[in-house]
């Protein structure tokens, strides 16, 4: 009698397992996470930094860094988050991860970044579908950009499993170069419906 109410017991919360996994990976949330994050309060704003597959966390810091140009944050006075590559070896990775997502709709993603130092590396844009290693870039930039901070732009819509979107994470992958010096750091990353335009 236990062992067939253990059977049942078991199998009953493998389906609820496997509803809830199917309902994780093929519908998701329909509300975005914290659609503006400039890393001033709640540090991450729903970021998570990837646990697994790197080599760093990212860190959130503020104010300047005079080696690097970097005089702090994209609106001044508050933080950002930001790798830096010096004395790091080459394609040493950090990777900051979304909360899962997903829409019908097209999104549309701005943030500022910051890249500065003779051999910075490069900063990704990813998109992970919910449940696989695979990924998808959306967006990058390699080498010293200036001593500024440039606003990006980039397009996201969820894939799809016939007209079900599906569940996926926006990665931020910041690598490192050669290691001499570099910085790479993001600010105010803000997520919207709709479609990026030329004005947004
Ligand atoms: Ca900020």
């Amino acid at each position: 009698m236990t062992d067939t109410c253990h059977e049942v017991g078991s199998s009953f919360w493998v389906h609820v397992w496997l509803i809830l996994t199917w309902a994780a990976v093929f519908v998701g949330p329909q509300v975005p996470f914290a659609s503006n994050c400039n890393f001033d309060g709640e540090l991450l704003c729903g970021f998570v930094q990837q646990s697994v597959g790197d080599d760093f966390d990212w860190e959130v810091g503020s104010g300047a860094v005079e080696a690097l140009g970097l005089s702090g944050d994209h609106t001044g006075g508050g933080s950002y988050a930001y790798l830096n590559t010096t004395g790091k070896t080459r394609s040493q990775t950090a990777i900051l991860r979304s909360m899962q997502l997903a829409s019908l709709t097209p999104h549309c993603l701005t943030f500022y970044f910051y890249m500065a130092g003779a051999d910075v590396g490069s900063l990704a844009v990813l998109q992970q579908r919910v449940g696989e290693q695979r990924r998808t870039e959306l967006w990058s930039a390699e080498g010293d950009q200036g001593h500024g901070w440039t606003r990006a732009k980039v397009d996201v819509t969820s894939p799809l499993s016939g007209n079900t979107p599906m569940g996926y994470r926006i990665n931020f992958d910041a690598v490192v170069g050669s290691g001499q010096l570099g910085l790479i750091a993001i600010d105010d990353v803000v997520f919207v419906n709709g479609p990026c335009d030329s004005d947004a």
